[in-house]
């Protein structure tokens, strides 16, 4: 049952779609409402679980840390971060009751779920104006379907987005994007996308290619298809202030840019230097702005993701005003009583909070500061991408996926996670986001496999593309500067091929689960103890996700090993996917056990008394051949696999 509780004059965030009538009720489970709106607070049970918050760092249960709700483009992933780049206003606290509860407030809102005093669950906001759905259930399955619908169906991307993509920042000529198509496609290395990074534009204007590198873009485009690549172009946030632009012209004359208090556009510099933010908010704005895609559309581009949404800022006019007489006091000698304080004078410049309290969004007519609003920017980036697509083109679905996100944008795109780290621990991270991810409805997600700052190392890459191989989004990217780590640049490429075969193996399979999850309003990663719910060891597993209705994953995240500890709930059938193509088979009983996966081998855990299909390796997506198709898993099992053109969208 959901419950809608109203405080003051919420702001209309549109992330719910369904029509709720507001309740008069108090809240039905424990949970109270402090000073009206401020402060909501719900005592926990010791073994409560606390489920959701989609993208964050540290555990599936997020239990016993404090999180606070506020789109950064927060490079360091670490435990000690409170934010990341989207918000998702969601937990779910599982007990002896499933309740769930969804904050739609678009600013800054903490959950302390537990970090300053052990047993208390507090959410707070600095303005009373919300809406807090309760939602009540049978399980935290049923909390989760029951939310998912209120929020409205899951994108739902092309077939061949569950291709693998290969990405890097720096990639700049013709020939840097050709070349590494030409040696995936020698090597015999699968791949069906190759992401374009801002080096493909000119200066880094949104809406243009780079003249010299692309004088003809559509006949690029179609050299790319011929070999089944779909080249993905990134799209930033920020407009270029130049004049002849068009883009720029437009939105400067329409008023459709982000404005100071006084009127003027507000200016932040990012890539392309001196910038101005579309407003999103404002619907003429935000239809003009995804229109914009069809320069990109008609020259054959089907796939885009969104960066720099949160919205992220390197500078502005008024954060350096406010700089220069801290810096000249240095300069004259003044450095204060703290000689630390240079570093932490200029660090305050990007990402500066202080920004978003300086522009706005024209919202009905009225002023609305971003620092009230702030939440809803990349989603609204996307949303606006997501409206034109249906009307520019409507018999086809659209790749897309951003980096900022509020709950609602998942309707109209999926997310990657991030500038992750070359580190071992982030594919443990990458693991644990998955299923909060999905419960806030983004199901088309995954981070940049191998890791993007830092430098990956061959093994590294391998046993993340083994989870990789799993993950909707499957992509390794990496940053300007940090060591190649295409699939060809390390020995041995054919344990590589054939991890990404693997991959393509599972295709029908994970589109299947994909689509189901999608059209049912259903997790496609769900922590162990949805399914097992009344096992304790299940409750506590950080370390393993169940996938569709069929499989458990337990990918390997610790260099040097040859193997890991799993728990098994139930009895399962351990598949390993063999370097020769052949599959290695065991029934493993319930309880603890220690599990050999050699580097180039990929491992899955299959439910007893199911199967799930495979099918034979391609090198792209349509040339996978579902004749091909074999049940493997127990043998008397039956699977209802789901199919369609993976084109045409779905109404
Ligand atoms: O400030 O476009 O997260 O994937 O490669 C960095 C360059 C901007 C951040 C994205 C990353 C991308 C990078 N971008």
């Amino acid at each position: 049952m959901v419950k809608k509780h109203v405080y003051g004059t919420p702001f209309e965030t549109e992330a719910v779609v369904l029509t709720v009538a507001a309740s008069s009720d108090p809240f039905s489970v424990g949970v109270s409402s402090v000073e009206n709106g401020y402060q909501f607070t719900y005592e926990m049970a010791d073994t409560d679980l606390i489920f959701g918050l989609g993208e964050n760092t540290r555990g599936i249960n997020k239990r016993g840390y404090l999180y606070t709700s506020y789109c950064i483009d927060e490079k360091d992933h670490t435990e000690d971060k409170h934010s990341m780049y989207s918000a998702h206003n969601f937990i779910l606290i599982s007990g002896t009751s499933h309740v769930g509860l969804f904050f739609d407030y678009p600013s800054r809102l903490t959950f302390d779920l537990g970090y300053t005093v052990q047993n208390q669950l507090t959410v707070s906001c600095d303005s009373t104006d919300l809406y807090v759905y309760e939602i009540t259930g049978d399980s935290d399955e049923d909390v989760v379907k029951q939310f998912r619908h209120l929020i409205g169906r899951s994108y739902i991307p092309p077939k061949f987005a569950f291709g693998f993509g290969q990405s890097r920042w720096g990639y700049k000529t013709a020939d840097d994007f050709r070349n590494v198509v030409k040696t995936y496609r020698e090597n015999h290395l699968p791949i069906d996308m190759l992401y374009m990074d801002i080096d493909y534009m000119d200066h880094f204007k949104d809406f243009t290619v780079n003249p010299e590198e692309f004088p003809d873009f559509a006949a690029y485009v179609d050299e790319m298809k011929a070999q089944n690549i779909h080249l993905v172009p990134i799209i930033d946030a920020g407009v270029k202030v130049e004049d002849g632009y068009d883009v720029y012209e437009e939105g400067k004359e329409k008023n459709y840019f982000c404005k100071r208090a006084d009127g003027s556009d507000f200016a932040v510099a990012v890539w392309p230097g001196w910038t101005h933010f579309p407003d999103f908010l404002n619907p003429d704005a935000r239809k003009w702005f995804g229109h914009k895609y069809e320069f990109l559309l008609s020259k054959g581009i089907d796939a885009f993701w969104n960066d720099m949404n949160e919205p992220a800022t390197f500078y502005t006019e008024e954060g350096l005003a406010e700089l220069r007489p801290k810096l000249q006091a240095i300069l004259d000698g003044d450095l204060g009583d703290n000689p630390s304080r240079l570093s932490a004078t200029t660090t305050v410049l990007s990402h500066n909070p202080k920004d978003f309290s300086r522009f706005y969004h024209k919202i009905d007519g009225k002023m609305v500061c971003n620092e009230t609003v702030h939440n809803l920017f990349g989603y609204n980036m996307t949303r606006s991408a997501g409206e034109a697509f249906t009307e520019l083109v409507p018999d086809k679905r659209i790749l897309m996926f951003s980096r900022s996100s509020y709950i609602g944008m998942h309707r109209y795109g999926g997310t990657w996670m991030g500038d992750n780290k070359s580190w071992w621990s982030h594919i443990l991270l990458n693991l644990k986001m998955l299923p909060s991810l999905n419960m806030c409805g983004i199901l088309y997600t995954g981070a940049d496999l191998g890791g993007f700052l830092c430098n990956a190392t061959r093994d590294l890459v391998l046993r993340w593309l083994a989870l990789g191989v799993f993950t909707p989004l499957m992509r390794n990217h990496t940053a300007l500067g940090t060591r190649e780590q295409e699939c060809y640049q390390f020995e041995h490429i054919e344990d590589f091929r054939h991890v990404l075969g693997v991959r393509y193996r599972l295709v029908p399979y994970l589109y299947s689960e994909y689509m189901k999850a999608a059209l049912n309003d259903e997790m496609l990663f769900r922590p162990l103890s949805f399914v097992y719910p009344e096992d304790t060891h299940a409750r506590e597993v950080e370390d393993q996700l169940m996938l569709g209705h069929e499989i458990m994953i337990a990918p390997i995240y610790t260099q040097n090993t040859t193997g890991r500890y799993v728990y098994l709930p139930e009895e399962m059938k351990f598949i390993k996917f063999l370097p020769d193509g052949c599959l290695y088979e065991e029934i493993l009983s319930q309880g603890h056990h220690y599990v050999d996966v050699a580097l180039n081998e990929v491992p899955l855990f299959i439910r007893k008394d199911k199967c799930i299909p495979i099918c034979d390796v391609a090198e792209s997506v349509p040339e996978i051949d579902y004749a091909t198709i074999q049940m493997i898993g127990y043998p008397d099992a039956k699977y209802d696999l789901y199919d369609d053109d993976g084109v045409t969208p779905i109404r």
